[in-house]
């Protein structure tokens, strides 16, 4: 039952070159968790970090992508793929507790995530971010990375930053928000069921 929870994702388009590999951690595995993100937006691999970090994933992301454009075909595809990554690596989802939510301060800001491994993709976000951009990644992008990769995923997700004043702690509480949740919905109940009335998720 303590199957290695893994996928490899490969995604390529004339706009970007993806390359992930994913294991999602599980209390059963002693495994040392390895990240390295490079998608040349240093902002948007500290968020990638942060998600991977507190999620307990072992993730390694590689893209090149269009960044003589701007940075959206990058920001984009690396959350549909991520997204893809997990969906794949979960598996069907039999012998998990599917809900789970948390809530992560950063200083004065303070992010919430409540996450459902549903199978019916749903994003609501609302991040309140007022700078333009973050580093090299446009704060527009930074809803958009987090609603992609929780479509792509097939989790419905509400992700809300309830305060704070600085952009990079409100986009960071909310990766980590996120990360500890999803780390919560994924674990494992020690039961072979799936966790819902239809039988089927
Ligand atoms: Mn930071």
């Amino acid at each position: 039952m303590a199957s290695e929870r893994t996928a490899v994702v490969a995604r390529k388009t004339n706009e970007t070159d993806i390359k992930i590999s994913l294991q999602i951690g599980s209390l059963e595995s002693a495994a040392e968790q390895t990240i390295d993100i490079d998608t040349g937006i240093g902002f948007l691999d500290h968020m990638y970090h942060a998600l991977a970090k507190h999620s307990k994933w072992s993730l390694t992301l590689a893209c090149k992508g269009d960044l003589h454009i701007d940075d959206h075909h990058t920001a984009e595809d690396t959350a549909i793929a991520l997204g893809m990554a997990f969906k794949q690596a979960l598996g069907e989802p039999r012998g998990i507790r599917r809900y789970g939510h948390a809530y992560c301060p950063l200083d004065e800001a303070l992010a919430r995530a409540v996450v459902d491994v549903s199978g019916r993709p749903y994003a609501v976000v609302d991040l309140g971010l007022k700078r333009e951009r973050i580093g090299a990644l446009s704060c527009e992008m930074i809803p958009h990375v987090l609603q992609s990769f929780i479509t792509a995923a097939g989790l419905t997700v509400h992700v809300d930053v309830l305060r704070g004043d600085n952009d990079h702690h409100r986009a960071e509480a909310a990766f980590k928000a996120l990360a500890v949740a999803l780390r919560e919905a994924v674990s494992r109940t020690g039961s072979n069921d799936v966790p819902s009335t239809k039988g089927v998720l």
